[in-house]
């Protein structure tokens, strides 16, 4: 990967800053869920740069974001997503590229710290990446008022799926960061990222959340329209059952380990025609 970005801001710094204002009624999405062939994709987005990589040209957006989306074996929900996600956000002016991280080896899950590895290889090739929207595969924004960004203040972090098909619709609890989180580059640094230590489901996001309460941040959640996200249905992802306990315990220490400690193993980086790739191992010493 060639790290072009430090030309591309030179030219973009005499461009004004972007303003757009979206249309105040609620747009429902059409969400399709039958899955896109390639060339379908290629005849919809043909703007779209390699990579999955897209910025306005008239006007310089001051965020500039990095969609992280962690997955192992949801092949079939990712160019729903995809498709859904390069449709809406063109639109809205963001200067974004998306990222799949996906957990090539046997251990269980571990979200936190794909999205941990994900991001510092993102920051190899988009240095000046500024504001990461951490987004689960299966989680589909349901109208155009779902607007991607940072929080303006940064105080705050976004909870954006505040109200989740899978939930019946009902509102996340408070400090709830799974889903889809819209988080600053400066808060995540400030916070250590994730734990490593989450195998199996659950519990990441809430340590995430401790480690942003203990930092005086907060998490906002989205209480407009825009907060409505529909949820792709798939089989039961085993639990972690020490989860609670972790969480627990890590009350003590909650930023000793995270991003600075990761440890991983890049086994393949491409971009690709709609995302840049990240395939890795998450268990080189274990
Ligand atoms: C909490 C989990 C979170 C999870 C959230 C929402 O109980 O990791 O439920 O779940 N915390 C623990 O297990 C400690 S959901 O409605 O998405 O199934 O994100």
């Amino acid at each position: 990967f060639a790290t072009t970005h430090i030309a591309d801001r030179q030219q973009n710094e005499d461009k004004p800053p972007c303003f757009k204002s979206v249309s105040p009624g609620r747009i429902k999405l059409v969400i399709n869920t039958t899955l896109p062939t390639d060339q379908e994709l290629n005849q919809l987005f043909p703007h779209i740069q390699m990579g999955g990589h897209w910025q306005p040209d008239h006007c310089q957006p001051r965020q500039r974001l990095g969609i992280f989306i962690p997955m192992r074996k949801r092949w079939h929900q990712l160019p729903i997503l995809l498709r859904h996600l390069h449709k809406l956000l063109v639109p809205q002016w963001r200067h974004y590229t998306i990222f799949v991280i996906e957990q090539a080896d046997e251990e269980p899950f571990n979200r936190g710290k794909l999205l941990n590895a994900g991001i510092l290889e993102a920051l190899k090739i988009h240095l000046d990446l500024n504001c990461f929207i951490l987004h689960d595969v299966d989680t589909l924004p349901e109208t155009s008022l779902a607007i991607y960004k940072c929080h303006e203040d940064c105080r705050f972090a976004l909870q954006m799926s505040t109200y989740q098909k899978k939930r019946n619709y009902k509102k996340a609890y408070k400090g709830y960061t799974g889903g889809v989180l819209a988080i600053r580059r400066s808060q995540f640094e400030d916070i250590n990222g994730f734990s490593n230590e989450f195998w199996g489901w659950g519990g990441e996001d809430d340590d995430l959340a401790n480690r942003l309460n203990n930092k005086s941040y907060q998490v906002k959640r989205e209480l407009s329209p825009g907060g409505y996200f529909y949820s792709l249905d798939h089989p039961l992802v085993p639990a972690n059952p020490q989860r609670e306990d972790i969480v627990e315990k890590h009350k003590g220490n909650l930023h000793g380990e995270g991003l600075d400690s990761v440890d991983y193993v890049v086994l393949n980086n491409e971009r690709r025609r709609l995302y840049t790739f990240f395939s890795v191992s998450l268990s080189p010493g274990r």
